[in-house]
């Protein structure tokens, strides 16, 4: 799981994990936890930091990664870009191919926050190629979106293993 600072990963993973809304500061390193099983798959999340410092060591992460879970903050258009350029250099490294993701076009509670269709077009992730992808709208603190994501997170992980084999 990555995203820019402040995007929510961590409230994220600790909703899934404790069922509860954990007061954050900013990730220093990573937080790993396996949820417990849904529809048979067991997820091991890693949310790994994204400071500045840190988000220079996100690629040691991308080995065995089967899905990737890109976390936005919709209510924060000014960082949009941020967020796309970041996701694309994830996307364009090697260990990357194929992998697919949901992109959770978290915060969905905060006022002018953008659906998760707009978000897709301020993205522009049509025009992402060789990734099978889906964007989820989500709020962590609630936990509305959150298991539905990871759900279609699971069916395009099938899908993908399926046509390798
Ligand atoms: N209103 C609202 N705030 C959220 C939501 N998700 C996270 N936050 C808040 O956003 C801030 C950053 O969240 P955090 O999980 O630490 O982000 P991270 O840096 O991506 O791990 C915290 O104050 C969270 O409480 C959400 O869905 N709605
Ligand atoms: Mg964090």
């Amino acid at each position: 799981m990555l995203g820019l600072d402040a995007a929510g990963k961590t409230t994220i993973l600790y909703k899934l994990k404790l069922h509860e809304t954990v007061t954050t500061i900013p990730t220093i390193g990573f937080n790993v936890e396996t949820l417990e099983p849904m529809r048979n798959v067991t997820f091991t999340v890693w949310d790994v930091g994204s400071q500045d410092k840190i988000k220079a060591l996100w690629k040691h992460y991308y080995k065995d990664t089967d899905g990737l879970i890109f976390v936005v903050d919709s209510a924060d258009p000014e960082r949009f870009l941020e967020a796309k350029s970041e996701l694309t250099a994830i996307l364009e490294s090697d260990e990357m191919r194929e992998v697919p993701f949901v992109l959770m076009a978290n915060k969905q509670d905060l006022p002018g926050a953008r659906r998760p269709g707009e978000l897709s077009e301020e993205l522009e992730l049509r025009k992402i190629k060789g990734h099978q992808w889906h964007v989820q709208g989500c709020c962590a603190t609630t936990g509305d979106g959150l298991i539905e994501g990871l759900g279609v997170l699971t069916d395009l992980v099938k899908q993908v293993k399926n046509k390798a084999f």
